[in-house]
């Protein structure tokens, strides 16, 4: 296999087993969505569908009736007609009807997605070759930042070891943000473009060197949300997953405790590198 090929492979191999993870009737659907945004994304995506079924059945079934119903060996005689006004206003009008009909909901959401206003929190994810660095620049927490790396045992990616549930989708520092808060999500890195996605939270913004641009996302409730990197950033692209915990605002406050006296105390444990100069963090070892 070459290697495309073989990029090719990790991407799909990454992106289901992240489907899969902790959910494993999001094999053939979207994860179960965990914010309002990605609650109307899965609504969207179920009435698209409905109508493209529609579509479809309707298409074919007029097609294979008119194909049965009138073929040759009955002794059928093409109808010769042309400029048939009414059916020309009848096939602009109802794919026009269509188009709006999915056009509406989704600018909704869409603008739904890009209203980053008064947020509780917010948060800095910057993308590097290939780790995710995360700062909390406002709200409660300010001042954390931290370095997010994949934690999956090499063993379990060289076939070494069994894999674990979570295969590829585990970090040694996951972002930790309170339930039910506005968390916005300012994205950019710091060497190629990469991408941070929380299917979950409906979340999936390109993180572009140089420029800022930002998300947003309210969890409904506590647990562990995962994502990839979803723009093929290089070598260990599909090694640079995304981890979000969500946990009560007590178990927040807590957290932040610890991570400012643990910044006091200069211990790097659970906030490493946090002034990590960007060449260094170019060159990590431990992958390939
Ligand atoms: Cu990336």
């Amino acid at each position: 296999m070459g290697r495309a090929g073989r990029i090719a492979g990790l991407v799909l191999a990454s992106s289901v087993s992240l489907a899969q993870a902790e959910q494993p009737h999001a094999r053939y659907n979207l994860q179960q969505p965990v914010t309002g945004i990605a609650e109307q994304i899965n609504d969207m995506h179920t009435l698209m569908l409905v109508i493209c079924l529609l579509i479809f059945v309707g298409v074919f079934g007029v097609m294979f009736w008119a194909v049965f119903n009138h073929r040759k060996s009955k002794g059928a005689v093409a109808a010769h007609f042309h400029e048939n006004t009414a059916v020309e206003i009848a096939w602009t009008v109802i794919p026009v009807l269509i188009l709006l009909g999915m056009a509406w909901p989704a600018t909704k959401t869409v603008i739904a997605m890009k209203d980053t206003s008064n947020p509780d929190i917010t948060v800095k994810a910057t993308g590097y070759q290939w780790k995710w660095g995360y700062d909390y620049l406002q709200g409660e927490g300010e001042g954390i930042r931290f370095l997010s790396a994949l934690a999956t045992p090499r063993d379990q990616i060289e076939g070494g070891a069994p894999k674990g549930d979570a295969y590829l989708l585990e970090v040694d520092n996951p972002l930790v943000v309170p339930v039910g808060k506005k968390i916005r999500v300012l994205l950019t890195a710091n060497d190629v473009i990469h991408s941070w996605w929380v299917p979950a939270f409906g979340v999936k913004q390109d993180a572009i060197p140089g420029f800022i641009r930002d998300s947003w996302f309210r969890a409904d409730r506590e647990g562990t949300f995962r994502g990839n990197c979803a723009e093929l950033c290089g070598r260990d692209h599909g090694f640079m997953p995304v981890v979000v915990q969500v946990v009560s605002a007590e178990k927040y406050a807590a957290w932040v405790a610890e991570q400012k006296a643990r910044a006091a105390a200069g211990t790097p444990a659970a906030a490493p590198a946090a002034e990590a100069e960007p060449a260094r963090i170019a060159a990590a070892p431990g992958e390939g």
